[in-house]
């Protein structure tokens, strides 16, 4: 069999994705999906849980896996009806139903339809996403994998709620929503939402065309009470309406609109493609997904599951600091983690935190091994709902009390690989010759490095994780290339600046960043490598 395009199946920070096209030549998905199994200890008999996030490719994806799956031994099957399950979903399910793992047919925010994007990622039967080692011996086995088993069974009705028999295998259609609501209303507090929602509280869920829709309107419409037409383009699309579902003020347009300005609701969210982010908005005012985490930390006690207190805290290293104040308040340890969910799963596995966020609008908890949209938002209404404050003032007493992390993130997409690895490459010279108490105006360097991560569980270690420079009091830059993108490179720009006299600075967050955007470009050389003047997205 041909292996030339083997070499592509490379997993990145969260499963393989790449453009439809590509998952539709010949054998391409099909060898993907064995080196799944065969990187699996002994598949016979166990039971897989698949869905994806509906966009164009799932259901037949879903149809090549299910003949796989016999063919390969397995004994049981869970799907989501129509193929819809989000990747926190499928996380609960792994875990309520102790399957041995599941297959998230997703790109998550990445555009779909024909010409979009298409991906694939594997989760354990801890309900998270495969560790480093298993999405490098799946690489590995892809470079060499010679054929692969599939029965010549019937593509099955997906739409039915259902038991059938495929060869030896059962496979049940469940319904998408449910298992994920019951566990939704076992965290919060369901009675104060709903009492909030009565009292005449305003509020948006924009699902972006894409899988929330469905587990919004039940929750927040059916089971909360929230009036008819509080979620917004709730039917999950193929193509998610040619729109490009990631939760954010540049792409959730039609959320924006309704949260600012005249008539502004009270309270706005949005999720992404997969349902594993989330943004959340107040009256005229965004919470930074850093803050976000800082502020449910600090308020976790005020809903019903986490009463207790938080274990600990862990962010991704990009993520702003807020958290590690909060931690630190708390008396408790706030862990810093390479990019991506998969590195959150061992501590949480483990028992050492509660909580876990990531500076691309992405928190969760132990209640799954996956970032969590819907649960963030409801986490949020919950804290509003006992608090009876506005977003904005909860946001604004939080920065009275810690300290304000001024954040963005400057992405420079589609690059040339070769001029963002060149980049990378001088980026690291200049690192090696920087000294600590060099100044950049009135930044002093404290240090610099390429961020490397041994797990405190299993001791794996995980190198070149992102070049970062961390300056006196605080402020930080940091760089890195995404691991998710399908269009040539994307060079990721973090910036921070922490300010604990929060009333001395404008609330413009680009104007108090401005030194640091201008020093980021003096360090990385940035205009001189990629010709570009400006990130193609600010977040
Ligand atoms: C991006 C984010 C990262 C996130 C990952 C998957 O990765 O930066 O924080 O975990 O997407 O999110 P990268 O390598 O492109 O920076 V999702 O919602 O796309 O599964
Ligand atoms: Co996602």
């Amino acid at each position: 069999m041909n292996t030339q395009f083997f070499e592509g199946q490379k997993p990145g920070t969260s499963g393989l994705r790449k453009k439809v096209s590509v998952f539709q030549q010949p054998h391409y998905l099909e060898n993907f999906i064995q080196s799944i199994f065969d990187s699996l200890e002994d598949c016979q008999n166990k039971t897989l849980v698949v869905g994806g996030d509906g966009r164009y490719y799932n259901k037949t994806a879903i149809q090549t896996i299910v003949k796989m799956a016999t063919a390969n031994g397995f004994g049981r099957m869970l799907i989501g009806q129509n193929g819809i399950l989000s990747t926190p979903a499928v996380s609960a399910i792994i875990r309520k139903y102790h399957a041995f793992g599941g297959i998230i047919l997703s790109a998550s925010h990445n555009p779909g339809g024909p010409d979009g994007d298409f991906g694939i990622k594997y989760n354990i039967s801890n309900g998270g996403p495969a560790p480093e080692k298993l999405t490098e011996a799946i690489y590995e086995h892809s470079l060499k994998i010679s054929n692969y088993r599939i029965s010549e069974t019937m593509d099955i009705d997906l739409s039915e709620l259902g038991q059938m028999q495929v060869g030896e295998m059962t496979v049940e259609i469940i319904d998408s929503v449910a298992d994920y609501a019951e566990l939704m209303a076992q965290i919060f507090d369901f009675d104060k939402i709903k009492d909030l929602f009565q009292s005449g509280f305003t509020l948006c869920f924009d699902a972006m065309h894409a899988v929330t829709g469905p587990y919004a309107r039940l929750i927040l419409e059916d089971q909360l009470g929230a009036p008819s037409g509080t979620v917004i383009n709730a039917i999950p699309l193929e193509d998610f309406g040619g729109g490009h579902p990631d939760p954010n003020l540049v792409y959730a347009t039609d959320l924006v609109k309704k949260v600012y300005g005249e008539n502004a609701l009270q309270f706005g969210a949005a999720s992404d493609g997969d349902g594993d982010r989330n943004m959340i908005l107040g009256q005229d005012f965004f919470v930074t997904p850093s803050d976000s985490l800082a502020v449910l930390a600090a308020n976790a006690h005020l809903i019903p599951a986490y009463k207790e207190g938080l274990a600990g805290i862990a962010r991704s290293m990009p993520t702003s600091a807020a958290a590690d104040r909060v931690a630190a308040a708390l008396g408790i340890d706030c862990f810093e983690t390479p990019t991506g969910w998969k590195f959150f799963g061992n501590l949480l596995d483990a028992g050492k935190v509660t909580l876990c966020g990531e500076e691309s609008f992405g928190t969760s908890s132990n209640h799954v091994r996956e970032k969590d949209g819907v649960w963030a938002v409801l986490f949020w209404l919950n804290i509003l709902a006992v608090r009876q404050e506005s977003v904005e003032s909860i946001v604004r007493a939080h920065w009275a009390k810690y300290g304000r992390h001024f954040y963005s993130r400057h992405d420079y997409e589609n690059i040339n690989i070769n001029t963002a690895e060149k980049l990378m490459d001088n980026l690291s010279k200049t690192f090696n010759v920087m000294k600590k108490g060099q100044s950049f105006g009135s930044y002093l360097v404290d240090y610099c490095d390429n961020f490397s991560y041994t797990d405190p569980i299993d001791a794996s270690t995980s190198a070149k994780q992102g070049m970062r420079i961390v300056f006196q009091e605080g402020s930080r830059i940091v760089f890195r290339l995404s691991g998710t993108g399908t269009n040539g490179a994307t060079l990721r720009v973090y910036l921070e600046f922490f300010e604990t006299n929060i009333a001395k600075h404008s609330l413009d967050v680009q104007e108090v960043l401005a030194d640091l955007i201008v020093l980021a470009d003096v360090i990385a050389g940035i205009k001189k490598f990629t010709g570009r003047d400006k990130p193609s997205l600010i977040t």
